[in-house]
């Protein structure tokens, strides 16, 4: 399914902003309020350094999206503190303002709450 979630993104975000994700900006940047989506997923990996976090999310019905295992971009890195591989979360994403991208900007561990994705 990972081929789906780059034509998402392509369709999404204009070039520019796709060159610009690759430089892995460090700094937090503005998320527009209005287009804030909540999704849940198991963690497969976090790249701390590079803000990265590698979800298999459940479809995201807000966006249109199936479920899928995908990185996304976290807003800040604190918000991978105590995030593990193998923790069910759910998260909220925002579109960053400037370049266009999606940006987790929460992550809540689910714990034994709800059952596993696989
Ligand atoms: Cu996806």
């Amino acid at each position: 399914m990972k081929w789906i979630c780059y034509l998402l993104a392509a369709s999404l975000i204009p070039a520019a902003a796709l060159a610009d994700q690759q430089r892995h900006h460090t700094a937090t940047q503005g998320v527009e309020k209005s287009a804030v989506h909540q999704g849940t997923g198991k963690v497969v990996a976090v790249d701390r350094a590079k803000l990265s976090i590698k979800l298999a999310h459940e479809a995201i019905k807000s966006l249109g999206w199936p479920g899928m295992t995908m990185d996304f971009t976290v807003a800040d890195a604190a918000l991978l503190d105590g995030i593990k591989g193998g923790d069910t979360v759910t998260f909220e994403l925002g579109k960053d303002a400037k370049t266009g991208k999606w940006l987790i900007t929460r992550i809540t561990p689910q714990g034994a709450k709800l059952p596993a994705v696989n």
